[in-house]
């Protein structure tokens, strides 16, 4: 059965055992932030905070998708299901979307608050790191906007941090689908754009809305094609927008043209805070509505494995998986891994013809989830590529350290990657690599070392045979 609602969803990972209630007071400053820094480091379960500082009435939940098992529960599936489940369960899903339906209300309009009554230091958003610009109100949401020339509404998740009692920062990427509705459309006409902010929706919601869907799609198609039944949507107070009903807090507002504030820094998904304080957008809301015994939602972005890593890892790599098969090519299998924080995919491939792995990533860096990847390893098909000791190992025996090693210049990449100097990365202007772990096509069979392992350098029969006695030897059960 779908989840009806974000406390559905705890209520699951109350039973599933990834989910702790903390009755103790905790401080919206750092304190939460560096709880959930723990907890995503060190892969504890998610948390929710029942007695924040200041903020009687709010409880704030975190961590809920930063280990992959807390998503295949949000995709009501296993929490143990194997990587390969969710990435073909994710494909088979997203063949058919299922559209909204609108309806008239909902839990998330049980509190509305209009106007000069908008302060939005009510509500419980966390100091997430030391050294970050400012209070984090946008970590862990939606960001509904709509294309002025079609029927195209987008779900994003974009970061925002709080500016003043009624604006919030906004970080718009030139690539990402709000900016190209806002500088390339909205601003470029002098109009403001207007947007709606959902936090703590169905867990499909988020999962969608952080999924590169090509643009044109409207994510909350996704949403129900996710959970297999539509998202009831309800209009918003001020705007001409439609948020899931049963969002916990819903904020309104419009981002007008030209009008900047300095945002950031924030400590990002990449482990580091590696993009400065500069003029960013800027949402002045309008409207604030909620339900009755709030729950806020954050994530906490650094160190591997954050809420971006584990929610983003399956939709990427399965729309790899499924892209590079459609070209034509003999992969076996895709992982973008998510304690590389984004950085680095592997992909694994049947070798037909020389230089194969150049194809694969002139494919990878040319497609949406590969477009702003700067590492990439391609290993041979005998590899699992879900298996990060088998790739450490191949990568260090299998890569020629110098003609395997494969350099891009004049590429482009995410600002925010830590890599390049702080001038180009302002401007996304960075460089790639492949590592290329297939054995060249002119070496001879003999040339190719044999590898030594369980799988390859035995018989089936003693296989077999030592595999049926390893009880009756003494040894334990793994
Ligand atoms: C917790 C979290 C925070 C994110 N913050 C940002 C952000 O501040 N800016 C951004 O461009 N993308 C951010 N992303 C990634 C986007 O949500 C993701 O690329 C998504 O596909 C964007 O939607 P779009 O494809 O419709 O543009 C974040 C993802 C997660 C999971
Ligand atoms: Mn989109």
């Amino acid at each position: 059965m779908p989840f009806d609602d974000l406390r559905a969803y705890l209520k699951k990972l109350d039973e599933t055992g990834d989910l702790v209630h903390v009755a103790q007071e905790v401080d919206w400053n750092e304190e939460m932030g560096a709880i959930g820094r723990r907890i995503n480091e060190q892969g504890f379960p998610a948390v929710l905070f029942n007695n924040v500082k200041d903020y009687p009435n709010w409880r704030v939940a975190g961590g809920l998708m930063s280990a992959i098992r807390r998503v295949a529960v949000g995709m009501d599936l296993p929490s143990d299901a194997s990587l390969q489940t969710l990435k073909a369960e994710f494909l088979k899903r997203a063949q058919n979307p299922i559209k909204p339906i609108i309806v008239k209300s909902g839990p998330c309009k049980e509190n509305i608050i209009l106007g000069d009554q908008v302060d939005l230091f009510s509500l419980p958003a966390p100091f997430i790191h030391a050294g970050d610009g400012g209070r984090y109100l946008c970590t862990w949401h939606i960001n509904v906007t709509k294309d002025p020339d079609s029927d195209w509404v987008n779900w994003g998740m974009y970061r925002g941090m709080i500016q003043d009692r009624n604006k919030i920062g906004i970080l718009i990427n030139l690539n990402q689908h709000i900016g190209q509705m806002y500088y390339q459309k909205y601003e470029a006409r002098n109009q403001p754009m207007e947007i709606a902010i959902a936090v703590g929706p169905e867990p499909m919601c988020t999962f969608a809305a952080t999924t590169f869907f090509p643009p044109y799609v409207n994510e909350a198609d996704m949403a129900g094609a996710m959970r297999g039944k539509p998202i009831e949507l309800v209009r918003c107070e001020t705007v001409d927008l439609y948020v899931p009903a049963t969002s916990e807090l819903v904020i309104e507002g419009k981002v007008y043209p030209k009008e900047r504030m300095e945002e950031g820094p924030f400590g990002e998904y990449t482990g580091y805070r590696a993009s400065d304080r500069a003029l960013r957008p800027v949402v002045t809301v309008t409207a604030i509505t909620h339900r009755n015994d709030p729950i806020f939602t954050m994530s906490c972005e650094g160190v591997p494995v954050t809420e971006t890593h584990a929610n983003m890892c399956i939709s990427k790599s399965a729309q790899m998986e499924r892209e590079l098969r459609s070209r034509g090519l003999p992969i076996t299998g895709v992982w973008f891994y998510p304690e590389s924080a984004g950085a680095l995919a592997v992909v694994a491939t049947r070798v037909p013809y020389a230089n194969v792995a150049a194809t694969i990533a002139h494919n990878v860096f040319g497609s949406p989830a590969g477009f702003v990847l700067p590492l990439l390893i391609v290993v041979p098909d005998d590899v699992d590529p879900h298996s990060w000791k088998e790739v450490m190992h191949t990568l260090s025996t299998r890569c020629h350290p110098y003609k395997g090693i494969i350099r891009l210049e004049h590429e482009t990449t995410n600002p925010l990657d830590p890599h390049f100097p702080l001038a180009e990365r302002r401007l996304g202007m960075g460089a790639k690599a492949y590592f290329d772990c297939t054995w060249p096509v002119n070496w001879d069979k003999e040339e190719i070392p044999a590898l030594t392992s369980f799988a390859t350098a035995y018989s089936k029969e003693t296989q077999e045979k030592v595999l049926k006695n390893w009880a009756a030897y003494g040894f334990p059960e793994k």
